[in-house]
């Protein structure tokens, strides 16, 4: 383990969902120690993670760690803390689905917005506060009631779900810290960013997961919800080196990270279905919206109001000038290729894995 000046030790809550794979996978590279806070499970959670943890380089050695902990839970969040020292702190934990949050509205503020002060104040007390670096995983959720298109740094949050109001707590508290008590933190305000990762109920995999088995006959018809909705879709790969960026400034800020471009998710479905060489046909309207085979005229996708949100976010459109001014970031993944990679993969798990 490095000491002195030159110590990188990077805590990542979350480490076991999208992101935070990706972001232990650039740390490991870039030399840092790298430490994960885990739930406990009745089963493994550890797959997208269990590369790293496979390889000598990186667990064996020492270079990666997982402890348990939970964002509900101060002392766990002290203890890890305080036996880490870390130098940066990355908050990615939460309850990051919007749909779920509706059904799990107090939880999701647990740990989405208390959770937030939670390890804030458990690096106060562990005396780290002028030392730490602090990301917080904020998000284009934020801004909800479309207000203003292109979304920036300056554009008014209008929360539409308990997932937003929760981030949005967050957001503030994070603010308020960093003004309060001096602290480098951080708000990363990303807007979606998708990759072969992705958790299967949100819609861009769950069009590729449907979409691979439609293709290799394992599945009839994909059911979608709103398929209106505009979103600003990168590759996580792109966004997680953009949280790492926001902590090697001189200053911490809040910064918009964006691809500058968004797509509906019927053009989602739609391009999906042509890398694997079918055409959609959109027949009736609202919840009788078909897709159908253009040639053949099979039905493949189906409205169903379920997946419907009380309160849906329309347009999700973001400008990362900003981001682009003070540190160079932009996106190195464009929508059509983020969509192959996404499909690549799912062809290749369910080929290999029908029942995945
Ligand atoms: P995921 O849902 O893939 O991962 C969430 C992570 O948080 C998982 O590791 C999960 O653990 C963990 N977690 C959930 N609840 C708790 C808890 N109570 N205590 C400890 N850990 C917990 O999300 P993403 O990787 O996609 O997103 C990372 C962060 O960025 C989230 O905060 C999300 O809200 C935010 N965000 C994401 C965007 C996106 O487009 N992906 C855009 C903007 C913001 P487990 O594996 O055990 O479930
Ligand atoms: P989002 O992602 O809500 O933007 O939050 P999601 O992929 O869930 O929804 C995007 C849009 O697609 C519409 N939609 C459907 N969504 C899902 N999940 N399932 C469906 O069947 C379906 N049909 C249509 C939704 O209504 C919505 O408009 C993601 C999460 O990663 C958050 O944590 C993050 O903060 C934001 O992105 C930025």
């Amino acid at each position: 383990m490095a000491t002195g000046d030159d110590r990188r030790i990077a805590l990542i809550t979350g480490i076991t969902g999208q992101d935070g794979s990706y972001l232990a996978e650039f740390l490991l590279e870039k030399g840092y120690d790298v430490h994960g806070i885990i739930r406990r499970a009745s089963s493994f959670n550890t797959a997208r993670i269990q590369h790293l943890y496979e390889d000598p380089k990186c667990h064996r050695q020492g270079k990666m760690k997982l402890h348990y902990g939970d964002m509900t839970d101060s002392s766990s969040l002290i203890k890890v803390i305080s036996a880490i020292q870390p130098t940066e702190i990355y908050n990615l934990a939460a309850q990051s689905h919007v749909m779920v949050s509706f059904e799990v509205s107090e939880y999701t503020a647990e740990v989405d917005a208390v959770g937030t002060v939670r390890i804030l104040d458990a690096i106060r007390t562990c005396g780290l506060e002028k030392s730490v670096k602090f990301y917080h995983a904020s998000t284009s959720e934020l801004y909800g009631k479309v207000l203003e298109v292109p979304q920036t740094e300056k554009t008014p949050f209008y929360p539409r779900s308990p997932y937003a109001c929760a981030k949005l707590y967050s957001f503030w508290i994070v603010v308020n810290y960093r003004e309060a008590y001096n602290m480098f933190a951080c708000n990363g305000i990303l807007f979606n960013h998708e990759s072969p990762r992705r958790g299967e109920n949100f819609v861009t995999r769950k069009v590729t997961r449907s979409i691979a088995k439609i293709h290799l006959g394992l599945q009839d018809v994909l059911e979608l919800g709103n398929l209106d909705a505009k979103r600003d879709w990168g590759h996580a790969k792109d966004y997680v080196e953009a949280m790492w960026l926001m902590l090697q400034q001189a200053q911490p800020d809040d910064y918009v990270i964006a691809t500058g471009e968004a797509h509906s998710v019927r053009e989602f479905v739609e391009v999906a279905f042509q890398y694997v060489d079918r055409t959609i046909k959109w027949q009736g309207e609202g919840v009788n919206e078909t897709g159908q085979d253009a040639q053949t005229g099979q039905i493949l996708v189906r409205i169903n109001p379920k997946f419907f949100r009380p309160t849906e976010v329309d347009v999700l459109l973001g400008d990362a000038s900003k981001a682009r001014n003070k540190f160079g970031w932009k996106p190195t993944v464009t929508f059509k290729e983020l969509v192959k990679d996404m499909m690549d993969s799912d062809l290749e798990l369910m080929s290999k894995n029908p029942n995945a």
